[in-house]
């Protein structure tokens, strides 16, 4: 028998969304974890925290922090969540100077430390964040990769779950798009244990889990008055991060760099990805309404605008 390979994943960022990724990866057992942040102190203290907490939940990962990016030299996997996140009434496209600047440090951080790992980037605006991020990597499109589709389809499977009284487990669901107002929910391809939703329900309830999938974000947001949500997020990052680390050929919606599918170029959107050890090692292009065609193309527009106010900025 084979020895086990022990997985590194660095989280940069030790806020919600980064201590929960370290949270829900050693609770996994999936590697060994090195959470980073500028602030001194908060990752050092969130994996202490953590690291006591294992006798009891029973894992055997070690969780370590630091404010130094050569702690994450090895690292197969890097999760980056360090960014601020969108407050109420904020947009996501406010956030864009601030953080392409963080996002820009950290890359130059992982490039140098951590030259063969596969990136997984939270910060938003999302699609925005990502393509600045291979621009700022020079890695292979397809080890750069955005976590935005995979919470989206989450967030419809619970509504979906919710509005029938089954098991989340029993819903399958596709959000294409950019992670925004502009996203593209998928109700064709949503299926409770093989039927699907539109055979259950009323075009109207179904309208209504797509709105509220479009606004998951800010409906979070405004209930918690501080902060964004965390624990999907999460949950959904450390899903992808598996993916890879296992080599599982995961079907998931991921946010891509694309090549002329779905009729877009040099943008990275939301679609379905296969993710194994390569990262993103095929995307799939579903045939799709000419609505919904239409409003991809739309979500497109919003990214490319993002694009355009980086580099009007200089950040890109
Ligand atoms: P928060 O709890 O504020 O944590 C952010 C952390 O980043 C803080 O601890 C900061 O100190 C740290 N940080 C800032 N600059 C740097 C830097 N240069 N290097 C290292 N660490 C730094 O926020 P959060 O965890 O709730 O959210 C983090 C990001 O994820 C935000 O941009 C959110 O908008 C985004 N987010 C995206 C989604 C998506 O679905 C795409 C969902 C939830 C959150």
């Amino acid at each position: 028998m084979g020895i086990a390979k022990r997985f590194k994943i660095a989280s940069i960022g030790a806020g919600n969304v980064g201590a929960s990724v370290a949270q829900y990866c050693v609770e996994l057992d999936l590697g060994d974890v090195v959470l980073t942040d500028i602030v001194e102190g908060l990752p050092q203290g969130k994996a202490l925290d953590l690291t006591e907490a294992g006798p009891i939940r029973g894992y055997s990962s070690q969780c370590v922090g630091t404010n130094d990016y050569k702690d994450i030299a090895g690292a197969d996997v890097v999760v980056v969540t360090a960014g601020l996140p969108r407050k109420p009434g904020m947009t996501r496209l406010d956030l864009l100077e601030k953080n392409g600047n963080i996002i820009s440090g950290i890359c130059e951080n992982i490039k140098k430390h951590a030259p063969d790992s596969t990136v997984i980037i939270v910060t938003n605006p999302l699609d925005v964040m990502v393509y600045l991020a291979y621009k700022k990597l020079g890695f292979p499109p397809n080890r750069v990769i955005g976590m935005a589709g995979c919470l989206d389809s989450a967030r419809m499977r619970s509504f979906v779950a919710m509005e029938l009284g089954v098991s989340m487990k029993n819903v399958d669901t596709m959000v294409l798009g950019s992670h925004g107002d502009d996203m593209v929910p998928l109700p064709h391809y949503t299926t409770v244990s093989g039927i699907p939703i539109t055979k259950l329900l009323p075009q109207e309830r179904i309208d209504a889990i797509v709105d509220r999938t479009r606004k998951g974000g800010g409906e979070i947001v405004a209930l918690l008055k501080t902060g964004s949500a965390f624990y999907a997020p999460a949950a959904s990052a450390v899903r992808m991060a598996q993916a890879v680390l296992k080599d599982e050929k995961q079907l998931l919606p991921c946010a891509a760099y694309l090549n002329g599918q779905y009729g877009l170029s040099d943008i990275y959107m939301g679609v379905p990805c296969v993710l194994g050890r390569e990262g993103v090692e095929k995307v799939l292009e579903l045939e799709i309404s000419e609505a919904d065609t239409k409003s991809l193309h739309k979500s497109a527009e919003e990214v490319r605008t993002g694009i355009k106010g980086l580099q009007e900025l200089g950040v890109l």
